[in-house]
């Protein structure tokens, strides 16, 4: 059915739909590496590009194909590229788009390996990059050079829930020749979509929202330009950090359910995050439906909702953590997000571990942080779990 007309919703369900032969009403999974061609001209054809078709799993395959196609159309794109994980769309961009001798600005505060791989991998082959808090566009000004290549933002961050001005990085980076790549992780094409801000490259770990199940791993590309995306379909194809047909299979499964699910925790976490704020023994939360987030404004301006992610800090820092991790019981303590089951973490001894303390703490992750990410559950469950667990501090 053609969807490229049709409500979100509907997108969600039916883009990327694929007629067989036997008329299945869910694409099927075509568990296979490789494809036949019926003669070598038909061979020669594929590989030749003149005629549509599919030769090797890791070049194209129709299961991953239809998944590829419904997320270019909900992140209004041009097309999409599905990979083994978030991690692989990460680097997919980074190889793609950098080398020797050129330059990358991204978000300071972002996801730890997104940033961590730059600085300890792509260094080696003479990546140049900074990290700045791009929520600040002042200091994205200071560190452009005529060799900057990308801009690399997460937003909101992971895990410090900070906001950067899509549309006003993303004028700023093409006066200067620059590209944009936006980890919309956090949000979801639901809650936002940068590509219509502006931005050249759309990414996810589909491990989270899209997927919204805890069951499998996955990440995706999207890019708004056919040339961009010829180059990022290229290296990946090379790279070899395609997904798999039956993780494919998987995701669009999973994905159809995304407003619900997003309704559903979005509505709790609005409701938790005003009762965090007021327990006393909490000093702080992030999140962008409270006034006090310092980007309220813009976040209502360039989300269409404020999501289901939460930090905040505890009154007694890390001790505090450690206590609240070992007595919640509902919420799972465990890394990840985005998924149906409320889930909690540490970032300074988890999902961040990996940066150094000075590098964590001058990106405001502190070391009584808490990570919160709101599940489908019902929310006064939630809280009375959290309540109990506090209690104990
Ligand atoms: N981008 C963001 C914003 C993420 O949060 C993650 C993973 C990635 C990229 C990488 O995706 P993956 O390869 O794991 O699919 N974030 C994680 C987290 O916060 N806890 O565990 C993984």
């Amino acid at each position: 059915m053609e969807t490229k007309n049709s409500g979100f919703n509907t997108k969600l369900v039916h883009a990327g739909d694929y007629e067989d032969c036997l008329g299945s009403a869910v694409m099927p999974i075509y568990q296979t590496s490789t494809f036949k061609f019926r003669n070598s001209k038909h061979g020669a054809d594929l590989f030749a590009g003149k005629e549509p078709g599919y030769i090797y799993t890791r070049i194209g395959n129709p299961t991953i194909n239809s998944l590829e196609d419904k997320l270019a159309e909900l992140e209004n794109g041009y097309r999409g590229i599905a990979v083994a994980s978030g991690m692989a769309a990460v680097t997919t961009v980074y190889m793609a788009l950098l080398g020797q001798g050129l330059h990358v600005i991204t978000t300071d505060a972002m996801y730890g390996p997104s940033r961590g791989v730059l600085e300890r991998d792509f260094s080696r082959f003479g990546v140049e990059a900074d990290f700045v808090d791009t929520s600040d566009i002042e200091q994205i000004k200071k560190v452009i050079k005529p060799n900057t290549k990308l801009l690399y933002i997460e937003t909101p961050t992971n895990p410090t829930i900070a906001i950067t001005d899509i549309k006003a990085v993303c004028e700023l980076a093409h006066k200067n020749n620059i590209l944009v790549c936006v980890d919309n992780t956090f949000c979801s094409p639901y809650l936002q979509k940068p590509l219509d801000l502006g931005a050249d490259i759309v990414l996810h770990s589909i491990t989270k929202f899209i997927n919204g199940h805890a069951d499998i791993v996955g990440g995706a590309i999207i890019a708004k330009d056919p040339e961009v995306y010829k180059r990022l379909r290229q290296t990946m194809v090379y790279m070899g950090g395609n997904m798999d047909p039956h993780q494919a299979y998987m995701v669009s499964r999973g994905v159809k359910t995304l407003s619900l699910r997003m309704e559903k925790s979005e509505q709790s976490a609005r409701v938790i995050a005003e009762w965090l704020e007021n327990h006393s023994k909490v000093e702080w939360v992030k999140y962008p439906g409270l006034k006090s987030h310092p980007q309220h404004e813009l976040a209502k301006k360039q989300m269409s909702g404020f999501g289901a992610m939460i930090s905040f800090g505890l009154k007694g820092g890390f001790k505090a953590g450690e206590i609240l991790m070992d007595n919640v019981k509902l919420c799972l303590l465990a890394v990840s997000l985005g998924g149906v089951e409320t889930l909690i973490q540490h970032p300074a001894s988890m999902t961040h571990a990996g940066l150094s303390k000075e590098a964590r703490e001058e990106a405001g992750i502190s070391d009584g942080l808490v990570r919160f990410s709101v599940g489908i559950e019902d929310c006064d469950d939630i809280i009375t779990d959290l309540e109990n667990a506090l209690k104990l501090i």
